[in-house]
């Protein structure tokens, strides 16, 4: 109870009452798929942590998308939160070590908590060569990757780059870069997404907190609470489909937000995500929502398989 009262006052000491959390509270917990009911369990995670699970964060070929989503997130200080709930022993965005202190830092983690920390991957890794095409501190990220992922109790792929290659293995793809499971033959829990939205990496750590267990999963490693349903069957723009048009029906909620963008490129019926219903930027808006066609980011390939991105009308 006395942490939980310094909980809620630390968040209000940064401007997030107590309501603004709970809102954020039944938002999580209606994205993990779990009933109402588990809104009090899911804040007692964050208010009251039983746990703090070790984390070490490593970062490969990416743009760091992901982390600067996940900590520039304002709603409600995604950011603190996370770092209550995991004990992050290794990040090289927010860490203050640079150059050999971090190596050491990175290695002192890796002994004290082998078996026990959660590994989260950030950006692909090169094959080819020997893994030359990327490198930190003079190792190649496949040496890293062969190193830290097998010590770790469970590696977590975040963003399409550690999940399935992303940018760095579009065709031509001269590094032979792959998602962090297949350079090193390993089973990670795969949150995609270009960045991935924050909601479904918390959500995943809630899980695992709250129920002891990691969510189910999908064929392709990814929470199915989040990837189970196509963005096409959520869409708010959806109307139906007949002779292979999409015809609006009039007066509905979908022809007042506007038309279904499937002529202007929409990947939105290829693409599993949940940005319909768990939208960006404190649940402001989602791409399909602000007007621009879905790009199946978070699809295996998708730099290849779902460009080009704009087709002419
Ligand atoms: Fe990749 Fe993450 Fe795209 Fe960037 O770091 S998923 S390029 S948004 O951010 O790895
Ligand atoms: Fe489907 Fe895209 Fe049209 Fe939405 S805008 S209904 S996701 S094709
Ligand atoms: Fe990505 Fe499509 Fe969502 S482009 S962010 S999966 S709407």
């Amino acid at each position: 109870m006395e942490n939980e009262k310094a909980f809620f006052d630390k968040l209000e000491q940064k401007g997030v009452s107590r309501r603004d959390f709970m809102k954020y509270c039944t938002l999580l917990t209606a994205t993990m798929g779990l009933s109402s009911s588990f809104v009090p369990k899911v804040a007692e995670v964050f208010a009251a942590p039983k746990q703090r699970p070790p984390v070490i964060w490593l970062h490969f070929g990416e743009c760091t998308g992901c982390s600067e989503a996940l900590l520039r997130s304002t709603y409600p200080y995604i950011d603190d939160l996370l770092l209550e709930l995991l004990s992050v022993e290794y990040h090289e965005t927010i860490m203050a070590a640079a150059g050999e202190q971090a190596e050491e830092q990175l290695h002192n983690a890796i002994k004290k908590y082998e078996g026990k920390f959660i590994c989260v991957v950030e950006g692909a890794v090169a094959t080819k060569f020997d893994g030359a095409y990327g490198k930190v501190g003079g190792k190649t990220f496949l040496q890293i990757a062969k190193d830290v992922c097998p010590k770790a109790a469970a590696v977590i792929a975040i963003g399409t780059c550690a999940t399935f290659g992303g940018i760095q293995a579009a065709a031509p793809n001269p590094g032979g870069y792959v998602g962090v499971g297949e350079a090193i033959g390993i089973k990670t829990l795969n949150i995609s997404g270009c960045p991935p939205n924050p909601i479904n990496f918390v959500g995943t750590v809630v899980n695992y907190l709250l129920l002891g267990k990691l969510p189910a999963l999908d064929s392709l490693g990814r929470p199915l609470f989040a990837y189970g349903t196509s963005i096409h069957d959520q869409c708010q723009r959806r109307s139906h489909f007949e002779n292979n048009e999409f015809v609006l029906e009039f007066g509905s909620k979908e022809a007042e937000m506007g038309y279904c963008l499937y002529k202007l490129g929409c990947k939105g019926p290829d693409t599993f995500n949940n940005c319909p219903t768990a939208k960006f930027n404190d649940g402001t808006s989602w791409p399909v929502q602000a007007g621009h066609p879905c790009i199946g980011c978070s699809e295996p390939a998708f730099w290849d398989k779902m460009s080009p991105f704009y087709e002419p009308t």
